[in-house]
């Protein structure tokens, strides 16, 4: 799916701002889609995660569905354009209405959904706008939630009559099964943009090297009638290739490659044309490939310097954030990091824009976490295959053009051992469907937690060996010299794979200004001491070709035992400010090179 833009040929109109708001008593009533029902409503901002907005413990903790209302009016003007209604994202599932009538449901949280309203609203008359979003989660939803159930990290002392009892007597709970704040609300950006009756409804660059060459095979998808063409320019706005028609292969003599940050991450401006209408979109020259245990850029070895990040802050919840983002870019750039994984759904997708502007890699994650956890096998018990191949075919739908983006992660953390049968076959079977979805072929995996490993049939199988692991911390806590020695009896089991392997989760909360002369757990000396004893470990071994702390800052998570303040284990505090770890990372990385460290 395009991203909205505006140029001579295409109009956006912004929907964001202050919106009315209502949540629902526990019915989902009908009649919340008539303007009557608003009138007893709160000010809502838009886009922002609805939890935080307000001093009552309603919202914050709000199960089930939530109202938002406002009119807007076409200018008269692009009568005869056509028009389109886009949701960057709402969380996690949307019931759309023009003046009282359903026009659109969506499912999922974090993918953009729109909807050709040029026969329902007319430019230049005033019409009203409500959006019932529900922020539900359970065994059909991606993120999964334990509906009835006990949240990620609670401990209901289970078996307690008194206690089994209260819980079949309280209210719907937010049991999130997975470890960050079921934020939700009109979480992105809302917009109507114009087009042109006959439009381009998606463009697909597949970039490519050929010696000194760069080679950009393109198809330009349409709707109507008209001609195609498309421009390829440098950052000068010079000319470099051009060419007819809506597919073909052209070549760009002596291309300069996009390369990740200290090295320039090169864009190319394609822009494209189908009758009337033009769409500009730019690009990178780029080539990802995985060979034997390394994962190669342009041919050479790359090693992943970073974190799994969190979209995340005080306020603003999981809404998007333009400013969050670049000022997180600049403090990536500051640590001497090149990646991050978009842990754990897909992000805005203005900060894949700005990744490929700023040179920084990401793996880029499906909102597939928290299958598990319950004692019957979640492949036959759940009802979320369907749903998992629609979220990731609009995934790589949307990100497909973006050069910072080099792997897909299918999921996050599922149970790959209890079952290990049915694990495997339901991860390496989506595997093998979402391969050929990436006309690029961008290696594909998934994030495997700690577990035991020579059960799981699956993570082998992947292109890439993400696993997460928490030696020191959730076991062998506090005990480093053993965390060591467990990571590399694993390890020697990684090893025989033949296989690139990143630790992609590994880390210990900590408390920012606790010290302490000897390091234990959830002192600032600890969390350094932890990465010094494991990064020294994995240095060793060749096959190991990236590390990504958990996480980058800390974030907020629903409340319970395990949690003081939400995730402290962050390299920066949730304001963004660094922990002393984030200063050693920051001297570590700056002496690991983005390409030939193992060689
Ligand atoms: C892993 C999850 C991550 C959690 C992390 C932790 O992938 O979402 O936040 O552990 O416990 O299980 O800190």
């Amino acid at each position: 799916m395009l991203y909205p833009i505006s140029n001579q040929r295409r109009l956006i109109i912004d929907l964001n701002g202050i919106w009315s708001f209502r949540l629902d008593d526990g019915s989902h009533a009908e009649g919340y889609a008539d303007t009557s029902f608003f009138a007893d409503s709160v000010l809502m901002p838009v886009p922002a995660s609805y939890n935080d907005m307000k001093e009552n413990p309603e919202y914050r903790s709000h199960y089930g569905w939530a109202y938002y209302r406002r009119t807007f009016t076409l200018p008269a003007f692009i009568k005869g354009q056509r028009t389109v209604l886009r949701f960057d994202a709402v969380t996690h599932q949307a019931k759309v209405y023009i003046n009282g009538k359903l026009v659109k449901e969506h499912k999922g949280g974090f993918l953009p959904f729109e909807l050709d309203i040029t026969g329902i609203v007319e430019p230049g008359t005033e019409a009203e706008l409500i959006v019932a979003v529900d922020n539900k989660v359970n065994h059909s939803t991606l993120p999964v939630g334990n509906e009835g159930g006990t949240a990620f990290f609670g401990s209901d002392n289970a078996g307690v009559p008194s206690v089994e009892k209260a819980k079949l007597w309280r209210r719907p709970q937010n049991l999130p099964n997975f470890d960050f704040f079921n934020y939700a609300g009109i979480n992105r950006n809302v917009r109507v943009y114009t087009t042109p009756p006959s439009y381009i409804s998606d463009i697909t660059i597949v970039p490519g090297i050929d010696g000194s060459d760069g080679i950009v095979d393109y198809s330009i998808d349409s709707v109507g009638s008209g001609d195609d063409a498309i421009t390829i320019k440098d950052r000068n706005g010079k000319v470099v290739a051009s060419g007819r028609g809506s597919r073909g292969r052209l070549t760009i003599s002596d291309a300069r490659l996009w390369w990740p940050y200290p090295g320039t991450p090169y864009l190319y401006t394609a822009e494209v044309s189908h009758g009337e209408d033009i769409y500009t979109l730019d690009f990178g020259i780029r080539t990802v490939e995985v060979q034997r245990e390394r994962f190669l850029i342009n041919g050479k070895p790359f090693y992943f310097k970073g974190f799994g990040k969190h979209e995340d802050s005080f306020v603003h919840g999981r809404g998007f954030d333009l400013a969050l983002d670049e000022k997180d870019i600049s403090l990536i750039h500051w640590i001497n990091a090149n990646s991050f994984r978009t842990s754990h759904y897909p992000y805005a997708e203005e900060m894949y824009s700005l990744c490929d502007r700023e040179g920084i890699v990401i793996i880029d994650e499906t909102p597939a976490v928290g299958i598990g956890g319950s004692s019957e096998d979640p492949y036959k018990t759940f009802s979320i295959r369907e749903h998992h191949e629609e979220v990731i075919r609009d995934l790589i739908a949307r990100d497909k053009n973006h050069p910072s983006v080099v792997m897909w992660s299918m999921g996050n953390e599922p149970d790959t051992v209890s079952f290990p049968e049915s694990a495997y076959e339901y991860w390496h079977s989506l595997y093998e469907f979402t391969k050929p979805l990436d006309p690029t072929g961008r290696p594909v995996t998934f994030v495997c937690c700690q577990n035991d490993y020579t059960k799981d049939l699956v993570t082998r199988t992947m292109d890439v060996v993400c696993i997460n692991r928490y030696y020191g911390w959730y076991n062998l806590s506090g005990d480093l010299d053993a965390a060591c020695y467990a990571l590399n009896e694993e390890l020697d089991f990684w090893q025989k794979q033949g296989k690139p392997v990143i630790l992609t989760e590994y880390g210990a909360d900590t408390l920012p200004g606790y010290h302490l002369t000897v390091p234990e757990m959830f002192s600032e000396e600890f969390q350094v001491l932890y990465y010094e004893r494991i990064n020294a470990e994995f240095d060793k071994r060749s096959f190991m070709i990236g590390e990504h702390p958990w996480n980058f800052a800390d974030f907020g998570t629903i409340q319970g035992p395990m949690r003081a303040d939400g995730n402290r284990k962050g390299l920066f505090t949730r304001e963004r400010r660094p922990k002393m770890v984030a200063h050693a990372l920051r001297k570590r990385w700056k002496g690991i090179p983005n390409f030939g460290y193992k060689e």
